[in-house]
């Protein structure tokens, strides 16, 4: 049977057959084959060393330190905890800078390490932080400023080192996104005080879940390792408070065979994103954002900005219409950090009003891209997208949640 829409029945949402058998998710989602997998695993079992930064996770380390050309990679389970423990080893005091265009966690992390948050808006065109969108936020209890690299771009480094360094304010990076990004002639990794980055499986660099806090501060990486472990830790140093945030030998043990595939993930990305962008450009009302700000990106992520007016639906419509062809389409990231527990109950944020945030939260759509696309499935969404706008005065479409 047909999935083609050439009339508003033929939509799943009206009863149609979904133009997708299976779930088609955001997120990169690429994995070894299980045949590499089960060599790696083999290994680990033999050595009868599991976790406590064994030799995988040694390995991995270098490795990374080498991609990204900096001289400290210490590897963490997962990123939130990466940003925790990257506060602890700077010993922020304070009140931290955030964008509230972000994912929650850049935000609770701090909140996790004693901080205050106070929340700056995003520049419209690239959802980056900037000097501009910082300097309104900046009072006397402001003692760093914590930017996210987005979407696979960056929130130009340099310009935010530069004002840093003037108000005397520690600089420090939410790379999450950031793997195979470059700026300014270099890997995102060297830059501020620290970069941490996830390698979450929905990540272009995958442990299933992981993190790596970068930097080429030996002191403060000592104080990390110490943070992190007593393995691994290398040379003792005194530190407030340990924790565990160990990378263990099966998170390394993928992560080094996802570090193997990574030009041929990010070759595939850009070739996905490319093929989105031909293919929804000549809809009215939807508009690919490409990754800002740098000289090379990964292409973690497929984001749309939807104009309800000339699309004549809304984002929140449209992702429902995809839904029911099994499109999981996300909306990143509503409704804002500032707008979500805890920080929306906070007094400072009653009356906070951050106008882009907000309408990046209302507007912006991520489609599938990653290792469960391909340019067939990139047409088939374009095209649902296109039979969406040209059909979308007679359809009737309950917006999602
Ligand atoms: N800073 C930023 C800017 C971030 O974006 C993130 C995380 C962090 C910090 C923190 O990093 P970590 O502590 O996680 O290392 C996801 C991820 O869980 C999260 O890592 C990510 N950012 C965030 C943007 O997205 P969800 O809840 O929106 O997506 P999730 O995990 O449900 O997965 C997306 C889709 O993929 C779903 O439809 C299900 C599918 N899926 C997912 C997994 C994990 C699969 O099919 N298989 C899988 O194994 O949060």
């Amino acid at each position: 049977m047909s999935t083609l829409k050439r009339s508003p029945a033929d939509f799943a949402f009206l009863g149609g057959t979904p133009a997708f058998a299976d779930l088609l998710p955001v997120g990169q989602l690429y994995f070894p084959s299980w045949e590499r997998y089960e060599a790696a695993m083999r290994g680990i079992f033999e050595r009868g060393w599991f976790t406590n930064h064994g030799p995988l996770a040694q390995t991995f380390e270098r490795r990374f330190a080498e991609l990204v050309q900096v001289r400290n990679a210490v590897t963490v389970t997962n990123a939130t905890l990466g940003l925790v423990m990257g506060a602890k080893a700077l010993g922020l005091t304070g009140t931290v800078v955030v964008p509230s265009f972000t994912f929650v966690a850049t935000a609770q992390a701090m909140t996790w390490a004693g901080l205050e948050v106070s929340f700056a808006d995003v520049d419209p065109h690239t959802h980056q932080l900037t000097p501009a969108t910082v300097e309104p936020v900046l009072d006397d209890d402001v003692s760093a400023v914590l930017a996210v690299n987005l979407w696979g771009g960056t929130c130009g480094p340099s310009a935010l080192e530069a004002l840093c360094a003037e108000r005397g304010l520690t600089l420090l990076f939410d790379s999450a996104h950031g793997t195979g990004v470059s700026v300014d002639g270099r890997p995102l990794g060297g830059h501020g005080a620290l970069e941490v980055f996830s390698f979450h499986a929905t990540k272009t660099l995958s442990a299933t879940e992981g993190g790596c806090v970068c930097t080429d501060d030996d002191e403060l990486a000592a104080r990390l390792r110490n943070i992190r472990s007593s393995y691994g830790a290398g040379e003792p140093v005194a530190v407030e408070v340990t924790g565990n945030g160990r990378f263990s030998e099966a998170q390394a043990a993928i992560a080094l065979l996802s570090l193997e595939d990574l030009p041929a993930n990010v070759a595939n990305n850009a070739m996905l994103h490319a093929a989105y962008v031909d293919s929804l450009a000549g809809i009215d009302g939807i508009r690919v954002v490409a990754p800002t700000g740098a000289d090379e990106s990964a292409f973690p992520y497929l984001v749309a900005q939807v104009d309800e007016e000339a699309f004549g639906m809304s984002r929140d419509a449209l992702v429902s219409l995809l839904a029911a062809e099994n499109v999981v389409a996300r909306r990143y990231f509503r409704p804002g950090v500032h707008r979500l527990p805890p920080y929306r109950d906070a007094p400072r944020n009653h009356t906070l009003r951050l106008p882009v945030t907000e309408h990046l939260a209302r507007t912006l759509v991520q489609l599938p891209i990653g290792a469960l696309v391909d340019l067939a499935a990139v047409e088939q969404i374009c095209s649902l997208v296109a039979a969406a706008h040209r059909f979308a005065p007679r359809l009737h479409v309950e917006e999602a949640a």
